[in-house]
């Protein structure tokens, strides 16, 4: 009976631990009897560095970096004060597995996270294309709502099963379960996670791969050839701040940012301030890190990382000699780009958010809120040492003063599983000496145009990747009437500023009170219209949330191409301020056509915005703009990418604009937004509809209709009368 409940707790995603020393590669799920991929997703609290005792207690763990030892504070309440940390046990390998099995190490300090049966990140769920996939999502938290939305996968069809709350479907409310049933009808490397205000940063997130049995990627050394990867490995990545994400979007709020002391960590009493990245403009360092984290390992103290690297318990993947192995990274963090640096090794990308590109070959990547990338790591034939570093760091360079700034780093290990004894090193090469001026080292998707001299790296734009057809795929070329160079007909073309913080156009995207679809033609009743009577958008949107906080939403025929050119330019910060933002878009992959970049000084910082766009005077919002070059409209603009990568979030460049295209052939209520978790919840956000509204699939029957407001209402008089 006991194991049948296990069994029945734990779905059909493989029992599997918590804590372990090594990553696992990821395997296809089993589907039961009727070919479902069925999934229960028990969502609860649960505290991190503490393993479960009797009696639902916790015994709180601590690890000591130095002896390499784990302790437990006891869970005794009765005990003596300094009776705090008892050996739970020494560096016995087998036996540390046992008892550290259902543990969650994190950041190596305890935090009350979310987790999903357990476990945060949940276990990736892996499944193959065209899978039938049913998750049923258990909200056992105490206080909060949820929703899961499955970043990556189109839901064509079935716009309702998209997860994002208020404009999809309402919270599942606390002790309510929600069924979602579909389609993975995206291949590749995607994440699920929560999709109402800062749940995603509190652990409700995990992984989701669409891959068939015989999945291969390209050979990059030769091109006609395949590779059938055997250890294949999941990399969720996340920049794990100091203040837990509720508490990150509150002191945004209420303007407590500049936190001076009083946070945990090594940086307790350093004074904070913002960061820039190479280009001068804001990255995502608004927030004081804790650690990186990588799948569920990352360590609070940077200092430890950077000298005894060996002694921590960090996620480690392991690799033989010459062996391929394919790590799928993905950035489910909230704020920061994370550029990702391998030891004495190099990368080859041969996906991006899922879907194949024509391998590049690379020293390094920027990873963005949200983004994918597939990377084939090739073993070396001679391994000097038996753990390379994986490096992972901000892109922040400039202090907010313009002084010098050291990027905050962390680490995970590839390590080689070799007959020969290979030394152990802690000397790790943050300097990346291997790049030089002679040599300098190729980086993809910087999100400006280019490193200033004095740096040994060069970027490669993210719109230079080509998509890449593969035989299981059906070699599939890119949808050629949409990626043409011509005047288009059945053409969509808009233009959206995303410059200021937290905007869309001048406005800040306001959830609605009820959801859409059920309220089709009287939206006023729910929602808030946006004016430009109303909102001064050129001047007071910044603060007016009276006027400028609204229900942003735009209409696409169904059938149209759409081009949308997302531009990131004008006041609100002026030149070099400003964020870059990675965009995300549901219901629908794009083509990235082009990236337009501001000019920069030689020192690399931004000089004056593109010219593309007639955004000449920085202190005006440049709302409302279109092609300088008037013939660029409609479809012929210059420079595009002729073979474009297929993604579903791309970086917007500060100072600049990115132009992407789709075709509006999946009708449903659907979302945009920027992926950095407090521009998001800030406003940086737009809902969009394809399709008329008899166009859309109708929801079943039984589907909450609705999440809205309780009016007041009048008390029978024979009630009343009763109480006297
Ligand atoms: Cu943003």
């Amino acid at each position: 009976m006991e194991l049948l409940t296990i069994i029945f707790a734990f779905g059909f995603i493989n029992l599997s631990f918590s804590w372990q020393k090594y990553e696992k590669p990821i395997e296809i799920a089993s589907p039961n009897k009727d070919g479902i991929y069925e999934f229960d997703l028990t969502i609860s609290h649960k505290l991190t560095m503490a393993r479960p005792l009797k009696y639902e207690k916790m015994g709180v763990l601590d690890f000591d970096v130095d002896s390499g030892d784990w302790y437990e504070r006891d869970s005794n309440q009765l005990a003596p004060c300094n009776k705090t940390d008892v050996l739970i046990k020494k560096n016995e390998e087998s036996m540390k597995d046992e008892i550290l099995k259902d543990v969650i190490q994190l950041d190596g300090l305890h935090h009350r996270m979310i987790t999903i049966n357990g476990k945060t990140p949940g276990d990736p769920i892996v499944v193959p294309f065209g899978a039938e996939v049913v998750m049923r999502v258990k909200n056992r938290l105490n206080t909060e709502g949820i929703t899961l939305h499955v970043h990556g996968l189109d839901k064509r069809d079935l716009w309702f099963t998209d997860g994002v709350a208020h404009v999809q479907q309402c919270p599942i409310a606390v002790g309510s379960d929600f069924t979602y049933r579909f389609i993975a009808d995206s291949y590749g490397t995607h994440w699920y996670h929560g999709h109402l205000a800062s749940d995603r940063a509190e652990g409700l997130l995990g992984g989701f791969v669409v891959k068939d049995p015989g999945h291969s990627v390209p050979d990059p050394s030769h091109p006609e050839k395949r590779l059938h990867i055997k250890r294949d490995y999941y990399s969720m990545l996340q920049d794990f701040g100091v203040p837990e994400g509720r508490e990150q979007h509150y002191s945004l709020k209420e303007g407590i940012m500049k936190w001076v002391s009083g946070l945990d960590g090594e940086r307790k009493n350093t004074c904070w301030a913002p960061t820039r990245t190479y280009d001068g403009s804001n990255v995502g360092g608004s927030i004081p890190m804790s650690s990186f984290v990588v799948g569920d390992k990352g360590w609070h103290n940077e200092n430890d990382q950077k000298t005894k690297a060996s002694k921590l318990p960090l996620t480690t993947y392991l690799i033989k000699e010459e062996e391929d192995i394919l790590v799928r990274f993905v950035n489910g963090g909230v704020a920061q780009g994370i550029f990702i640096t391998l030891e004495g090794h190099q990368m080859t990308v041969v996906a991006a958010d899922g879907v194949e590109v024509k391998p590049v070959t690379l020293d390094g990547i920027m990873i963005f809120g949200g983004e994918r990338y597939d990377v084939l790591i090739r073993g070396l034939k001679n391994p000097k040492q038996k753990q390379y570093r994986f490096i992972f760091e901000t892109i922040e360079k400039i202090h907010w003063n313009w002084g010098p700034y050291e990027p905050f780093i962390g680490l995970a290990n590839l390590e080689y599983e070799s007959d020969k004894s290979l030394p152990e090193k802690d000397e790790i090469d943050f300097k990346h000496s291997g790049c030089t001026k002679e040599k300098k080292c190729k980086v993809l998707n910087c999100p400006f145009g280019e490193f200033a001299e004095r740096f040994n790296f060069t970027c490669m734009s993210a719109h230079l990747l080509e998509y890449g057809g593969s035989p299981e795929h059906g070699d599939e070329v890119p949808d050629p009437e949409v990626v043409q160079k011509k005047k288009l007909k059945n053409f969509d073309e808009r233009f959206i500023n995303m410059h200021f913080d937290s905007h869309v156009d001048g406005y800040m995207f306001s959830k609605p009170r009820g959801i859409p679809y059920y309220h089709e033609g009287k939206m006023g009743e729910v929602s808030t219209k946006c004016d430009p009577k109303k909102c001064d958008r050129q001047k007071a949107s910044k603060y007016d949330h009276e006027h400028c906080d609204c229900f942003i939403n735009y209409k696409f025929k169904l059938g149209d191409i759409v081009q949308l050119v997302i531009y990131n330019m004008g006041d609100g910060g002026k030149a070099g301020t400003g964020y870059s933002h990675p965009f995300h878009m549901h219901g629908t992959h794009f083509y990235v056509m082009k990236m337009g970049y501001p000019e920069y000084y030689s020192n690399g910082t931004i000089k004056s915005m593109n010219r593309d766009l007639p955004c000449d005077d920085i202190t005006e919002r440049c709302l409302d703009l279109k092609w300088r070059n008037s013939t660029w409209m409609n479809g012929t603009v210059d420079g595009m990418q002729k073979n474009p990568s297929m993604r579903d979030t791309v970086m917007i460049p500060t100072g600049g604009y990115t132009v992407i295209r789709f075709r509006a052939d999946n009708p449903g209520w659907w979302f945009a937004h920027c992926h950095l978790m407090l521009h998001h919840m800030g406003g940086t956000a737009f809902a969009f509809r394809i399709g008329n509204h008899e166009d859309l699939p109708v929801p079943p029957g039984n589907f909450p209709h609705d999440c809205g407001n309780f009016e007041d209402y009048e008390i029978p008089k024979k009630r009343m009368m009763k109480r006297f």
